[in-house]
């Protein structure tokens, strides 16, 4: 795995050398036996892995989060792969980061961390950087760990000093309750002027469609095919964090519509995250109509598509009109594509939607993608569209299954019937 060309290493330090730690803990907790998502996220974040560690345990441990057996092999391997930071894929209290620090001898992360790191590297607005430090603050205040310097290296530190000894970050900590409060202050006045800008919106009858989904499904290649645009698109997580909105021009509609691009969401977001990003992630779903973009060629898409529904329903989106948007149609085996690339299919709340196959790269399907919103804004997503209008796709395999999923691929399931496995 390479550290791209955006990451912090560009920025002027080398990538950490990673270990990716994942704790199958059974039960209902869906678990990534690949860590292939916390790979991105440390790749994201300027870290390389360079190994890759599962355990099962039926309960975390207090002290180390994994068994002391297991954190004993982890410093092993940390020595074996000259390694700088050992990766969580899930998120360790205070002591856990702390006594693990300790033991191992090098930084210790989280997910949390991880995804802090990323939004801290890459919010560009006003908003999204006063976000972004509400919830770095609230994450490190409790904590006094290694990889706090690689923070402060990102955004400067508070006080504008070097790396940190532990006396200073005591000092530091004093001072973040009284930036966390400037902050909240700042942020509640972004938020009164969003309220404004929203009411002017709502007089000028704007017809508002966002693209939402997980992060990496393809939102902003989507956005810049429709709307002509050229945001940035990459193979990371979180590409995008801040908001951009367009006119998206519709044929046979007069009305004014408009497309907005936003942040992804995905599995486990920080708390404190979701509470700073509010602002921002219901803007993106206070709209008419909502494009769930899914990434059809990911294995993980169920855990994906629920996931994205359960952050819909917690900011109260879930009543929103939505369209679900089946991406990277280019991505899929002969054997999985759809037969149609308009159907109906039904979420895990039981709720019917329509459902669009496209390839935000090659353009297949976009025609399709539009004229559903074209239904949608003449209001006949309610009753949806019926089996006839479906396109059919001149080279689908006669027996392929429409909709690939995670472990099922081979098993017959209903046309148009999508159930999320949560
Ligand atoms: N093959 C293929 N790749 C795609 C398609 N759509 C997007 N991609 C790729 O998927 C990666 C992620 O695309 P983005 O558009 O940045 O995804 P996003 O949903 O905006 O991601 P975040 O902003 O990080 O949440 C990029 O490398 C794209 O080139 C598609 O239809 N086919
Ligand atoms: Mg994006």
């Amino acid at each position: 795995m390479s550290s791209s060309s955006t990451s912090p290493a560009a920025g002027g330090f080398a990538p950490a050398r990673a270990i990716l730690v994942g704790v199958d803990l059974g039960g209902k907790a869906f678990f990534d036996q690949t860590l292939d998502e916390l790979a991105l996220l440390a790749e994201s974040a300027g870290d390389v892995a360079v190994a890759r560690v599962v355990a099962r345990r039926k309960a975390p441990d207090a002290t180390f989060f994994v068994g002391s057996g297991k954190a004993d092999e982890l410093k092993e391997l940390v020595a074996l792969h000259q390694a700088e930071a050992v990766l969580f894929d899930q998120a360790l209290s205070p002591a856990q980061q702390r006594n693990l620090e300790r033991h191992l001898g090098v930084a210790v992360a989280d997910r949390t961390m991880l995804i802090l790191e990323i939004f801290a590297e890459r919010a560009q607005s006003h908003e999204g950087k006063l976000q972004v430090e509400l919830a770095r603050l609230q994450y490190l205040s409790t904590r006094l760990v290694r990889r706090w310097t690689h923070l402060e290296r990102q955004r400067g530190g508070i006080g504008g000093h070097g790396g940190p000894g532990e006396a200073q970050i005591e000092l530091d900590r004093r001072m973040i309750g009284e930036r966390i409060k400037g902050l909240k202050k700042q942020l509640e006045r972004v938020k009164r002027q969003r309220n404004t800008q929203r009411r002017a919106r709502e007089r000028n009858q704007t017809f508002r469609a966002s693209l939402v989904g997980y992060t990496n499904a393809g939102k902003s290649t989507l956005f810049n095919a429709l709307v002509d645009a050229k945001v940035h698109a990459a193979d990371q997580l979180f590409a995008t964090l801040d908001t951009t909105t367009r006119q998206f021009r519709l044929a046979g509609v007069e009305r004014s519509v408009s497309l907005s691009d936003t942040v992804g969401f995905i599995r486990d977001l920080p708390h404190k995250l979701v509470d700073a990003f509010e602002a921002t992630l219901r803007e993106a779903a206070d709209a008419d109509l909502l494009l769930h973009v899914v990434d059809s060629a990911n294995p993980q898409l169920d855990e994906q598509i629920a996931e994205v529904e359960r952050v819909l329903g917690d900011i109260g989106a879930d009543d929103t009109p939505q369209l679900l948007v089946f991406n990277q149609l280019d991505r899929l085996e002969v054997t999985q594509r759809p037969r149609v690339l308009r159907d109906h299919v039904e979420l895990a709340s039981g709720r019917r939607v329509p459902r669009v196959f496209i390839s935000a790269v090659t353009g297949e399907g976009l025609d399709g993608l539009r004229q559903a919103v074209v239904d949608a804004i003449g209001g006949r997503l309610a009753i949806g569209l019926n089996s006839e209008a479906a396109i059919p796709l001149p080279d689908a395999g006669a027996e392929a299954e429409p909709a690939p999923s995670r472990g099922e691929r081979a098993e017959p399931r209903p046309t148009g019937t999508y159930h999320s496995r949560a």
